[in-house]
């Protein structure tokens, strides 16, 4: 009886002390707030592959969304950032992608105006280190962007 107990509680410590290994089924959320300043508040997200992921980006900011909007872009591994930002700056009637370069896109959102939010869901790519980028003109040129990192 005493040892069984002995047992129990050692499972237990076990349990407490012992981080669980990350599984692939485990949904991964992440809250981003974009800013008028041409921010993300969350600039590196971790994840490992095949893990289901949810990026809700709110534009937390107050300026007209004529001069100051925001989305998530999520690029594929190798993309040229400067390239792809610059293309998009055109295309403000496809959500600021340029549609010869979409097959770079893993992920997007909408475009949002002040106080707008949008959800997206994609399962982490292989191992590697993903660019994200706000895609309206100017942004990621001005350093709004971030990173995904797979492993
Ligand atoms: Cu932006």
């Amino acid at each position: 009886m005493k040892r069984h107990a002995t047992v129990i509680l050692l499972a237990l410590l076990a349990l407490v002390f012992l981080p669980p290994a990350v599984r692939a089924d485990d949904e991964k959320k992440v809250q981003i707030h974009a800013s008028d300043q041409m921010k993300y508040d969350v600039a590196s997200i971790e994840a490992t592959a095949g893990q289901k992921v949810t990026v809700t980006l709110t534009n937390a900011g107050t300026l007209p969304k004529a001069a100051m909007a925001h989305n998530f872009v999520l690029l594929k591994a190798g993309t040229d950032v400067i390239a792809f930002a610059s293309a998009a700056m055109t295309h403000p009637e496809n959500g600021y992608i340029p549609p010869d370069m979409a097959d770079k896109v893993i992920v997007a959102t909408k475009t949002l105006g002040p106080g707008e939010s949008d959800t997206v869901t994609f399962v982490a790519p292989a191992a590697g280190v993903y660019d994200y980028i706000c895609t309206f003109p100017g942004h990621a040129l001005a350093g709004m962007r971030g990173t995904l990192t797979v492993k």
